[in-house]
């Protein structure tokens, strides 16, 4: 991407998130209509919507070539990732949204010709910007993240991951995840995937593992977490694919292979 375009999207994609996240703390705490999507633990209000609408007709009006890849339903049907498309996700973490109002993220990822150039994770209530631009590093406001440390082991390490997956599930062992949680430091479960590929790239925790995610709830998390020299893919080991939904693993690369061989047999 070029250095002007770049700027005009940092500055609009920076400028329409605070608006959209002043918006959610406007209302958030009006009665909030609450629906279930998938299963009646995958919730949706009103403002997830609202917040999608938002960027949809901002995106539209601006860049009227570019994509819309998101959660809600407002942005594109897509086949391929040729072009710009802004991966975006309203509110990551919609159940934290509605139980504590606090811990969701908006995640924005601007992707061109199927490359990540720009990143952003905003913690809300935080008031916590994370972004990046591909080859620039990566920034918590504005103070830029250091490289993440090239000491981790497994033992030393902390894992975030969904509980769920310790479970007997129909997708990881979860022997061998039981046996992670027993082999490393600890686990972290922060219920929004946006916000633990934010922690990820802090260096507060070493690896991510989930077993559904869709490219929205990861395309910000990505680029930001590559700028600090983490590595993301699926489960299994191969590249994202950012169309549909992925099995994940994220992690410093001290302990990347190790994981992924001790301790993550897909079903
Ligand atoms: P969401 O809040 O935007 O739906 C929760 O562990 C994390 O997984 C959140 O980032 C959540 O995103 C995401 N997630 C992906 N698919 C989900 C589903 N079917 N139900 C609930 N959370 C889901
Ligand atoms: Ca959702
Ligand atoms: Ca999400
Ligand atoms: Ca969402």
């Amino acid at each position: 991407m070029e250095n002007k375009t770049v700027d005009n999207y940092l500055v609009d994609a920076q400028k329409w998130i605070y608006e959209a996240a002043a918006n959610i703390k406007s209302k958030m705490n009006e009665p909030l209509e609450i629906d279930t999507k998938s299963n009646s633990n995958d919730l949706v209000t009103e403002l997830d919507k609202e917040t999608e609408r938002f960027f949809a007709s901002k995106i539209r009006e601006k860049y009227p070539n570019d994509f819309l890849y998101s959660e809600e339903g407002y942005g594109d049907k897509l086949s391929n990732f040729n072009g710009t498309v802004w991966v975006i996700d309203p509110i990551d973490g919609t159940m934290n949204f509605v139980h504590q109002k606090r811990n969701f993220a908006i995640s924005v990822g601007i992707y061109q010709e199927g490359i990540g150039e720009i990143g952003f994770i905003y913690n809300v209530m935080d008031d916590v910007l994370y972004s990046a631009v591909r080859g620039k590093g990566a920034y918590r406001n504005n103070s830029k993240l250091p490289m993440l440390k090239d000491d981790v082991k497994v033992e030393t390490s902390i894992i975030a991951l969904n509980s769920l997956w310790a479970c007997p599930n129909n997708k990881i062992n979860e022997k061998k995840v039981q046996q992670m949680i027993k082999d490393t430091r600890g686990t972290r479960s922060y219920g929004s995937a946006a916000l633990e590929f934010a922690f990820l790239a802090e260096g507060m925790v070493d690896g991510y593992l989930t077993m559904t995610l869709s490219p929205w709830d990861f395309a910000a998390g990505k680029i930001i977490y590559e700028e600090v020299g983490g590595i993301t893919t699926q489960a299994d080991g191969e590249p994202v694919d950012m169309l549909n939904a992925n099995t994940i693993f994220a992690s410093n690369r001290n302990i990347y292979d190790d994981i992924l061989r001790n301790y993550v047999d897909l079903k």
